[in-house]
């Protein structure tokens, strides 16, 4: 492994060298390697220089020539989610300082025009531009992305992400999972994380591997693709172990990779039993990228994520700041230190210092136990503020403050339940007059985004708060989860309700 701050090649060495020829297509149209460069390289002539620049990143051709332009500029690009609500855009635009906005050049939206207070130029990006400029390698400190992410109050944060972080990430991952040009990487995730953009497009740009992004993570898609390698989070593979004819596809595969969230025990052992294989997990963060992973010639354990990657450090500390016993039942918080670790929030001293501890490790917020394997496993979070659903990351906080906005809401307050399908679902408690809960799943859907919406609202007369006036979340999460429970018991498909008396129903899921 390389040292922090040089990248061992050149980042998209393996694109600009064209290993072989190979398949990259996105939610069903192809991009040709050398149509990519000179699209890129249009991109590149356009931004360079301009330090910052923010993309619209939808799962499409445009959003992969976007960031490859940017990154053979030497410009950090930061990807706004696609579905991202006016609030949520605003913020991430102000707040990165991005000059520009990229936007698919066929697909530019009014609401485009208006984005961070109409101050961001729009730059429409074409896939038949052409440029062959080159542009030196930028050095491997250099901010490659900058990608935002929740925490438990207040809205999402910049991380900034070196380009020598994504390529010592990659290059771990390579070694782990045997991930050569050979591969045909299949995935649907959104191009906007860690997972689908910098595993999912950078790494098999990286590697040379194929690329089929199947613009949805559907079973059906994944079924169809053929490719050997294939990422998801786990509510893709509890949706591809439901389909069993989908699952049963998946047998010609290499491998099959797991993360961003638990897979739960019977998921993996539905698909080692329907498509011959478990997956592999690994586990990681935005402000880490990947740390831990199981590899692809080793064992398979429900529930574990594997041990350290190449280059990284990981340990696990208790309350008092011991060092918790590899003994697989003792549980930490889980420390990780490394090269693609990133050096802190962007404009946020007071988070960053509180994130790392003195010698430098980054304190993850996970707990996990640790065998005398060295294998890892993620068994909660020190916060339950943070809420992980569909493989998002989700704060509490932040959508309570977006519910609070609303003019007929007095209290808020959000968690995550348990849910079959997403993990958690976003649920919400709601003291407010005159609106229904279909209203105020819709306004924060428009104003942060459609993933962060609550799947579920509960209008209360009011909410438990203790002394200090502050809401007491597990009493309201004792009332509602025994209910769950029994409704996953007897089959009952009647509206969930909390014990207490309601005035309110359930959000509708358009999903
Ligand atoms: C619903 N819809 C609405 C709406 N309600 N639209 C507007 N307003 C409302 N109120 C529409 C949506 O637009 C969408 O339409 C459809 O309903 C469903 O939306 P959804 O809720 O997003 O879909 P769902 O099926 O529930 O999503 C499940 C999922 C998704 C698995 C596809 O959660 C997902 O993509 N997860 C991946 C998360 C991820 O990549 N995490 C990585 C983080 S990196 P339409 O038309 O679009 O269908 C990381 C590091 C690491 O964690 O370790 O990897
Ligand atoms: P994000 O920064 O949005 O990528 O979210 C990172 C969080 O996802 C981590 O802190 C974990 O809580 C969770 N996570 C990622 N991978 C896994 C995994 N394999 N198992 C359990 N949790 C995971």
């Amino acid at each position: 492994m390389e040292p922090r701050g040089r990248t061992p090649e050149p980042l998209l060495d393996a694109l600009t060298r064209g290993p072989e020829p190979r398949t990259i297509e996105i939610a069903g149209e192809r991009l040709d390697p050398d149509r990519l460069l000179a699209a890129a390289g249009a991109v590149a002539d356009r931004v360079a220089g301009a330090g910052t620049v923010a993309l619209r990143a939808e799962a499409c051709r445009e959003t992969v020539v976007g960031i490859v332009g940017c990154l053979m500029a030497g410009v950090t690009v930061v990807p706004v989610p696609g579905d991202s609500g006016e609030a949520e855009r605003d913020h991430i635009l102000r707040d990165s300082g991005a000059s520009l906005l990229l936007v698919p050049g066929d697909r530019v939206q009014d609401r485009d025009r208006r984005s961070g207070g109409a101050a961001t130029p729009l730059l429409p990006v074409r896939v038949e531009d052409s440029a062959s400029t080159s542009y030196p390698e930028p050095p491997g400190d250099h901010t490659a992305l900058l990608l935002y992410t929740s925490g438990t109050t207040g809205p999402a944060k910049g991380v900034p992400v070196r380009r020598s972080a994504i390529a010592a990430d990659l290059d771990a991952l390579a070694l782990a999972w045997e991930w050569t040009p050979a591969d045909t990487l299949v995935h649907g995730l959104p191009l906007f994380h860690v997972h689908g953009l910098v595993l999912g497009v950078l790494g098999a740009l990286r590697i040379g591997s194929g690329l089929v992004h199947t613009g949805r993570p559907t079973p059906a898609g994944y079924a169809a693709a053929g490719g050997t390698l294939y990422f998801g989070v786990p509510t893709v593979w509890t949706r591809i172990a439901r389909e069993a004819a989908a699952a049963r596809a998946l047998s010609r595969a290499r491998l099959l990779v797991s993360g961003s969230a638990a897979l739960p025990v019977p998921v993996h052992r539905t698909l080692a039993r329907l498509a011959g294989q478990a997956p592999v997990e690994r586990y990681g963060m935005t402000e880490t990228l990947i740390t831990l992973s199981v590899r692809s010639d080793g064992p398979r354990r429900p529930g574990y994520v594997g041990t350290p990657l190449a280059g990284v450090e990981a340990r696990l500390l208790g309350e008092g700041g011991q060092t918790v016993e590899a003994d697989g039942v003792s549980f930490g918080e889980l420390s990780v230190r490394g090269p693609t670790v990133f050096e802190g929030y962007l404009g946020r001293p007071a988070d960053t210092a509180a994130a790392f501890d003195p010698r430098g490790w980054f304190r993850t917020g996970d707990i996990a136990t640790v065998d005398a394997d060295g294998w890892y496993r993620i068994i909660g979070r020190t916060s339950t503020d943070l809420i992980s659903s569909g493989g998002f990351r989700i704060g509490a906080g932040e959508v309570e403050d977006t519910l609070l906005e609303h003019p007929a809401v007095r209290q808020a307050a959000v968690l995550g339940l348990p849910d079959d399908d997403l993990g958690e679902r976003v649920t919400a408690f709601v003291v407010a007059d005159g609106v229904d809960a279909a209203g105020l799943s819709d306004f924060v859907a428009a104003r942060l985004a459609v993933h962060k919406r609550p799947r579920e609202i509960h209008l209360v007369p009011d909410l438990p708060c203790n002394h200090l006036g502050k809401v007491r979340k597990s009493d309201l999460r004792a009332d509602v989860t025994p209910i769950t429970s029994r409704r996953r018991a007897t089959g009952d498909r009647s509206p969930r309700r909390p014990r207490q008396p309601l005035t309110g129903g359930n959000a509708p899921d358009r999903s």
